[in-house]
């Protein structure tokens, strides 16, 4: 019988095939037994030698070593845009909410390396998933697709995991490109798909971390690299049926194909890393075109959205502009030239974008905790920073206590000892160390400063 390859249990062994969950035997067997038709052409058709325990194990451990910190660098993202405030994307997220803490502002490069590693890894990591699920492939398709209720459920898994990576890196390349096609909203759509997917990855790996072990070490890493092409042999059969029935041969040896993805991986690390690099390597990053539209000059760097595509009027950033600062009971008003009049002070800080790309510039301007003091709010609990931008997602956002009262976080005005250009918020702007881009509220019409109720 064509797919009588050794599966769990055996094919000759039906005594095996008891589930001990209560699932008629019975069930199983006919399963089998009705092959769909073309079922047994694709498994013919699945002929490579190199697929394998080995294979699988190699692709299985750069995941196994890299996807926790893509997994724990985007909830780290998430739990930077703070699930305290009411800006937080997604906004309910039920019991999957994040721990509550405070973001800090130092390193002030801190968002710069959680989000630059998250988008950068998530990148790299493409050709490695793409082996890893050509390595098992034929297992996708294997006819019956299950035996046993255990399997069943492993099989949940697996849907679940190769479902819900090829969905996170979908949607997370879409975000980065700004094409937003989907009729959904992105931070929702990837933090539910990112438990679904760690949950499965969790279980995947409990199920698998043996066999990966026991794949490693069936073939030691130096011969296996050393052997050519034409030395290249199938695998002794597996118990999950990853080994071919019917092997054909080699196309490319296993170094080969372990050098392949790795290549392919490289090609992207080397496409993507100058998102994150100031300079001239900038112009690397092919694949993400805004970190590398920088333009000229001393606002000669990336723009996440401009005035005109936030229709701002240009009658509303010229002489007329007042940002009003509340809180304490009482309203100030202040216009440009009573700002640049306020003590001044430089940092330089990044502006790091969750669409991955970050840069490096100084700003000047006035300290947030100073016109925190102006307000009569020296002590405050929170600021809303709102924009004269009048609709859109980032119009407003809510800074907490930290944010508001370090020495660096800064009401900008000018950019590298210019005037900050129409598109990079001009006449205002906010940068605070270690803030998600998001959060550095361009075009500021208000800071609205929250007292401490708490006494
Ligand atoms: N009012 C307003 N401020 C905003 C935005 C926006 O869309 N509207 N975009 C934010 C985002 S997502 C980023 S990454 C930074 C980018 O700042 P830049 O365009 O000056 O580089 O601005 C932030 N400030
Ligand atoms: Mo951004």
């Amino acid at each position: 019988m064509p797919g009588a390859r050794p599966g769990p249990g055996g094919s000759g062994a039906p005594a095996s095939d008891a589930d001990g969950y209560g699932a008629p035997r019975g069930l199983w067997r006919g399963l089998a037994r009705h092959r769909p038709p073309g079922v047994d052409a694709a498994e013919r058709a699945w002929r490579s030698p190199l697929r394998g325990p080995w294979l699988t194990a190699v692709y299985g451990s750069a995941l196994l070593v890299a996807l926790p910190l893509v997994i724990l660098t985007g909830l780290l993202d998430y739990a930077a845009y703070g699930p305290r405030f009411d800006q937080a994307f997604p906004q309910d997220v039920g019991w999957l909410r994040l721990p509550v803490f405070d973001w800090p502002t130092r390193p002030s490069w801190l968002f710069r390396v959680t989000q630059g590693l998250h988008v950068t890894l998530g990148i790299v990591l493409v050709p490695v998933v793409l082996g890893k699920l050509w390595s098992v492939l034929p297992k996708l398709f294997a006819w019956p697709p299950a035996r046993s209720v255990a399997q069943v459920l492993e099989r949940l898994t697996l849907l679940l995991l190769v479902g819900g990576i090829l969905f996170q890196i979908a949607t997370g390349l879409l975000n980065i490109q700004y094409s937003y096609v989907f009729g959904f909203d992105f931070y929702t759509a990837h933090y539910f798909g990112a438990w679904i997917f760690t949950a499965a990855f969790v279980a995947h790996v409990i199920i698998k971390f043996p066999r990966l072990v026991t794949a490693l070490r069936s073939r030691p890493p130096g011969t296996e690299l050393r052997t050519t092409r034409a030395d290249t042999r199938p695998e002794p059969p597996d118990p999950d049926g990853l080994v071919a029935t019917e092997s054909g041969p080699a196309t490319v040896s296993r170094r080969g194909a372990v050098a392949l993805v790795g290549g392919g991986a490289l090609l992207l690390a080397v496409l993507t890393i100058g998102e994150s690099l100031d300079g001239p390597l900038r112009r690397t990053a092919l694949l993400l075109p805004r970190g590398r539209q920088p333009g000229t000059g001393p606002n000669g760097f990336p723009v996440n959205r401009t005035v005109a595509a936030a229709g701002v009027r240009p009658e509303q950033t010229d002489a007329s502009w007042r940002l009003t600062l509340r809180g304490g009971g009482r309203t100030v008003t202040l216009d440009r030239p009573g700002l640049l009049a306020l003590t001044q002070h430089t940092a330089a800080l990044p502006i790091a974008c969750v669409e991955g790309w970050s840069t490096r510039q100084r700003w000047t301007g006035v300290r947030l905790r100073d016109l925190a003091a102006l307000a009569g709010v020296p002590d405050p609990v929170s600021a809303r920073v709102s924009s004269l931008e009048q609709a859109g997602l980032f119009r407003t956002a809510v800074l907490a206590a930290n944010q508001v009262l370090d020495p660096d976080s800064l009401l900008a005005l000018r950019v590298n000892d210019v005037d900050l250009s129409p598109d990079h918020g001009y006449p205002a702007r906010v940068i605070v160390p270690a803030l998600p881009g998001v959060h550095c509220t361009k075009w500021v019409a208000e800071i609205d400063f929250r007292e401490r109720t708490d006494d």
